[in-house]
C-alpha cells in the first residue's frame, strides 16, 4: 500500500481521544520503528501503527510486532509481589500469595543477608538479559557488583550474542555487530548470509535482502534448512549442522587461490595471512564438500560470486554462532572480508544479526561476567578504577569477574551459589539441558524473579516481582546496527508493576548501600551516570545524549562527546581496534560439533526460531493471533528420512538425545537435510527441546551447542492427533 494512502486509512481508525507515542517494537534487534496509540481518556495503550519516517525499518513490521502492543494490558500481568508459601509445589504456578512491595523486599533483604552472613558474598548470584533498556542493563550490573556485593552476574546474552563477540574481539579488537549501517544493505552487490533465517528472525531486513537481487546482486545462503531466504537465494550451501569452519576454510582458500584477495589490504591493514592461507590450503572443494556434505561446484560458484562482487557484506547469525566452535566461525567468515579487503567502506562489511531489542547495548555496559560499562574488563585495574570513580566504591571492593550464565547454573547444582535474583530472562525454558537447569533452581535456598508474566523460570521461585513492559518506562536501547535509540513510555505501570531499575534502587536501600542508587530517582537520572560510566570506553555512549538521538533518528557508537555525531561505518579510516591497529586474520583448524551422529543416535539435531514466537515464548504464547498461528512445536523431517522410520506426517513420536526427551508432531518437509531434523524452542515444560540439547560451551565464549547435537527418534503408537 502507498504511504499516503496507508494514512487515509489509519487516520479513518483513529480513535476521537487518541495520541501517538513514538517508539520501537519490544522484541527483535531490527527495533522497527512504530507508534504506540493511546486512549487519552483512559491513558491505556489501544494499538500500534508503523512509522514511515524511521530509516531503518520505514513502516515494516512483522506479525509480532504489530501484536506487541496487546502485552501491556493483558490479563496474565503480574500486578502485585507474590511469596511462595508452599515451597513443595517450587516448579509449579501454585503455592504462591500476593504480598505488598514492602513485605517482598523485606523477605528478599533478610534471605540474602543471612545467606551473605553464613557462606558469603558469592552465594548470591544475578542471572538478567537484553529485552531491557540500556540504563536497565547498566544498572542491573551496577547492583550485582554494588548492591549484592557478588562477582556472579552473567546473562542471556551468552547464549545469544557472546560467539559474535569474541569473534569480532579477535579479528577487530571491537565487538560492533555490524561494521556499517543497514540502510547501506540493499546498495551492496553480494550478500553472503550463514546461519541465519532472516526471513523469520529478521523479517524486516528482507526488502533490503530483495532489493541486492533485483539490481543484479547477488545472494548466498548458508543453511541446513531451505528457509524462506535461502529458497530464493543464488547459491544455497546446504551444510551439515555444524560444519561451517570447514565451509569458510574452504571458501577463502579458493579466494585465495583464485587472486580475489587484495594485497595492498592485507599488507597494510592486517596481520596473520601468511599462515592463514597456508592453513587453509587443504580445504580443497573435495575435502570441503566431504565434511560440509555441500557439493563442490556450488562452494567454487560461491567463492566466485563473493570474490567477483565489487561490493560484499558477509552476515550470519545463531545458525554459526551456537555451536562449541561459535567464535571460530564468526572469525572464520570475517576472514572472507578481510582478504578481499571489503571492509571498512561503504556497502561492505561484515555483520552479524544480533538477536534481541537490545542485544547489543545488553551486552557493552556490565552484564557479563568479565566486563564493566563501556565494554570495560574487569581485569584491566584501570578500567576498574575508571568505573569506581563513577559508582563511589575503591577498586578494592569491586568483585572479581565470575562465570559465564550456564557455568552459574552449575554452581546453583553444587551449591555454590544458593540464591539467585533473576530478571528478564527465562532460562528453564531456554538454557540448554533443561533437566539438569530445573534441578538446579530447586536447589537453590533462594530465588527472585521479576517479569511481567509468572514464567516457566517464575515457577522456582521464592519471591515474584511485577515489572513493567517495555511500553511502561523510557530509556535507550542499541539496534542491531550499533544505533542507540529511544524507547518512550505510553502508559504508567499497570497494577503495582515497576520498571526494574526503581526495583533496583529501592532493593539497594534494603541491602544497607542505598547511599550508591538513591540519587536515581528517575529513568533519565539512570541514562546520566550510564553515559558517565561508560565515557572512554571503546562502548563510548557519552555523547549520545536523548535530545541528538532524537534530532539524528538515533547514535551510532562510539559517541564521544556533544559534538560527535556519532559512528555509522566502522573502519573507514582503516584502522582497526588491536594495539597495531591491524586487523587478524585468522587461522583456524576444523573441529566438529561436541557430538557427532553415531549409531544409537544417528540424526542431527538443530533447533531455532519461527517467525511467530519470541524466544522462551513467555510474552507471544499469550497473544492470541500468535499463539493461533503456532499453538505448539514440531520436529521437521525429510520424506526420506520419514520413510525410513515410517513415520507419516502430523504423527507424534519420540525425540530423544543422551540428556533428555520429549513427544512431537512430525512436520514432513523437503526443506530439511535428510541426516537432519529440526524442532522451534518457543515452548515450555515437557515441550521444551532444550530438554534434549547439549550443553557444551564453546572455550572462549561459553556460549552453549545449540545448533548441533546426536538425536534419534522413535516411532510410538499414533495418538489422537489429527
Ligand atoms: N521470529 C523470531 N525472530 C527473532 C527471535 C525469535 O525468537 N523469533 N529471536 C531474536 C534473537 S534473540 C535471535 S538470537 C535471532 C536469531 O536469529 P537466527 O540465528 O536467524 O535464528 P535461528 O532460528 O536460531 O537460526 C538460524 C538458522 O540457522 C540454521 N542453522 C542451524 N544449524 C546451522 C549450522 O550448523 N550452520 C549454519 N550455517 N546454519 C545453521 C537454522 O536452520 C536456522 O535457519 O532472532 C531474533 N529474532
Ligand atoms: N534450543 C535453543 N535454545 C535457545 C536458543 C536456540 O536457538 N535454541 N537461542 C538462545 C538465544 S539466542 C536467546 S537470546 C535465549 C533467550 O532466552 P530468554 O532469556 O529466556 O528470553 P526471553 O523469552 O526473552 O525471556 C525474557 C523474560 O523476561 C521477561 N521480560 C521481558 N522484558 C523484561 C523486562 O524489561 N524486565 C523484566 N524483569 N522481565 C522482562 C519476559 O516476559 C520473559 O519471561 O534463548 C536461547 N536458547
Ligand atoms: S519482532 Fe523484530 S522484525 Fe518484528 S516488528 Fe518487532 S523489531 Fe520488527
Ligand atoms: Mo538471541
Amino acid at each position: 500500500m502507498q504511504r499516503d494512502k496507508f494514512f487515509k486509512v489509519i487516520e479513518n481508525v483513529r480513535h476521537p481521544n487518541e495520541k501517538l507515542i513514538k517508539t520501537h517494537c519490544s522484541y527483535c534487534g531490527m527495533q522497527c520503528g512504530m507508534n504506540l496509540r493511546v486512549d487519552t481518556k483512559t491513558n491505556k495503550i489501544i494499538g500500534v501503527e508503523p512509522r514511515y519516517e524511521w530509516p531503518v525499518t520505514v513502516g515494516k513490521m512483522c506479525p509480532k510486532g504489530v501484536t506487541a502492543y496487546q502485552q501491556t494490558n493483558h490479563k496474565d500481568r503480574l500486578l502485585r509481589p507474590l511469596i511462595r508459601e508452599d515451597t513443595s509445589l517450587k516448579g509449579t504456578k501454585e503455592g504462591f500469595r500476593e504480598a505488598s512491595w514492602d513485605e517482598a523486599y523485606d523477605l528478599i533483604a533478610r534471605k540474602f543477608k543471612a545467606l551473605q552472613a553464613e557462606f558469603g558474598k558469592d552465594s548470591l548470584s544475578v542471572f538478567s538479559g537484553v529485552s531491557m533498556t540500556n540504563e536497565k542493563c547498566y544498572l542491573t550490573g551496577k547492583f550485582a557488583r554494588v548492591a549484592m556485593q557478588t562477582r556472579y552476574i552473567d546473562y542471556n546474552g551468552r547464549f545469544c550474542m557472546s560467539s559474535a563477540a569474541g569473534g569480532f574481539l579477535r579479528s577487530f579488537g571491537v565487538d560492533r555487530g555490524s561494521t556499517l549501517p543497514w540502510t547501506d544493505l540493499h546498495e551492496t552487490d553480494c550478500l553472503f548470509i550463514a546461519g541465519s533465517n532472516t526471513a523469520e528472525c529478521h523479517p524486516t531486513s528482507m526488502f533490503r535482502v530483495w532489493a541486492v537481487q533485483e539490481r543484479g546482486g547477488y545472494l548466498i545462503v548458508a543453511d541446513p534448512r531451505e528457509t524462506p531466504i535461502a529458497r530464493r537465494a543464488d547459491i544455497h550451501l546446504d551444510l551439515r549442522p555444524g560444519t561451517d569452519l570447514a565451509l569458510a576454510n574452504g571458501i577463502l582458500h579458493l579466494l585465495i587461490e583464485n587472486g580475489y584477495t587484495d594485497p595492498e589490504f592485507i599488507e597494510q591493514h592486517t596481520n596473520g595471512f601468511e599462515e592463514t592461507k597456508e592453513l587453509v590450503k587443504e580445504f580443497t572443494p573435495e575435502k570441503t564438500s566431504e565434511i560440509t556434505g555441500v557439493s563442490p561446484d556450488k562452494i567454487i560458484r560461491a567463492a566466485e560470486i563473493y570474490g567477483k562482487a565489487p561490493n560484499a557484506v558477509v552476515m550470519f547469525a545463531r545458525g554459526i554462532e551456537q555451536q562449541v566452535k561459535g567464535v571460530d566461525n564468526v572469525s572464520a567468515y570475517t576472514n572472507l572480508a578481510l582478504v578481499t579487503g571489503k571492509i571498512g567502506r561503504p556497502k561492505c562489511g561484515v555483520a552479524t544479526f544480533t538477536g534481541q531489542g537490545n542485544g547489543q547495548g545488553g551486552r557493552e555496559h556490565g552484564q557479563k561476567s568479565d566486563l564493566l560499562p563501556g565494554y570495560r574488563k574487569l581485569t584491566n585495574p584501570k578500567h576498574v578504577e575508571e568505573v569506581c570513580q563513577v559508582w563511589g566504591i575503591t577498586p578494592e571492593e569491586m568483585p572479581k569477574p565470575g562465570v559465564s550464565a550456564y557455568e552459574m547454573i552449575e554452581l546453583m547444582m553444587n551449591k555454590t551459589i544458593k540464591g539467585l535474583y533473576l530478571l528478564c530472562s527465562n532460562p528453564a525454558v531456554s538454557a540448554p539441558n533443561q533437566n539438569f537447569v530445573r534441578a538446579a533452581f530447586k536447589n537453590l535456598d533462594f530465588m527472585v524473579c521479576a517479569d511481567f508474566y509468572l514464567s516457566e523460570s517464575a515457577e522456582y521461585a521464592d519471591v515474584v516481582l511485577p515489572a513493567v513492559t517495555w511500553s511502561e518506562d523510557e530509556g535507550t536501547v542499541t539496534n542491531l546496527e550499533g544505533r542507540i535509540i529511544k524507547i518512550n513510555k505510553a502508559q504508567e505501570p499497570l497494577g503495582e508493576s515497576k520498571p526494574d531499575w526503581q526495583i533496583q534502587v529501592e532493593l539497594a536501600e534494603r541491602l544497607g548501600r542505598g547511599q550508591y542508587f538513591r540519587h536515581l530517582k528517575t529513568a533519565r537520572d539512570v541514562a546520566d551516570e550510564f553515559r558517565l560510566a561508560s565515557k572512554g570506553g571503546y562502548a563510548d555512549y557519552y555523547g549520545a545524549t536523548w535530545d541528538k538521538i532524537e534530532k539524528q533518528d538515533g547514535v551510532f557508537w562510539p559517541c564521544k562527546d556533544e559534538k560527535d555525531p556519532g559512528t555509522p561505518h566502522m573502519f573507514l579510516d582503516k584502522k582497526f581496534y588491536h594495539p597495531d591497529g591491524k586487523a587478524k586474520i585468522c587461522a583456524l583448524p576444523y573441529r566438529p560439533p561436541a557430538e557427532e551422529p553415531c549409531e544409537q543416535y544417528p540424526l542431527r539435531l538443530t533447533t531455532g526460531r519461527v517467525v511467530y514466537h519470541y524466544l522462551s515464548g513467555n510474552q507471544t504464547r499469550r497473544i492470541p493471533f500468535l499463539r493461533d498461528m503456532c499453538p505448539e512445536p514440531y520436529v521437521e523431517v525429510h520424506p526420506e528420512t520419514a520413510k525410513r522410520y515410517g513415520i507419516e506426517h502430523e504423527e507424534v513420536v519420540r525425540l530423544y538425545t543422551r540428556r533428555g526427551e520429549s513427544f512431537y508432531k512430525v512436520k514432513i518437509t523437503e526443506a530439511i537435510r535428510k541426516d537432519t531434523v529440526f524442532v522451534p524452542y518457543h515452548f515450555g515444560h515437557e515441550k521444551s527441546i532444550n530438554l534434549l540439547t547439549n550443553a557444551a560451551l564453546d572455550p572462549i565464549s561459553r556460549m552453549p551447542e545449540f545448533k548441533a547435537c546426536a538425536a534419534e527418534i522413535e516411532r510410538i503408537a499414533v495418538r489422537e492427533v489429527r
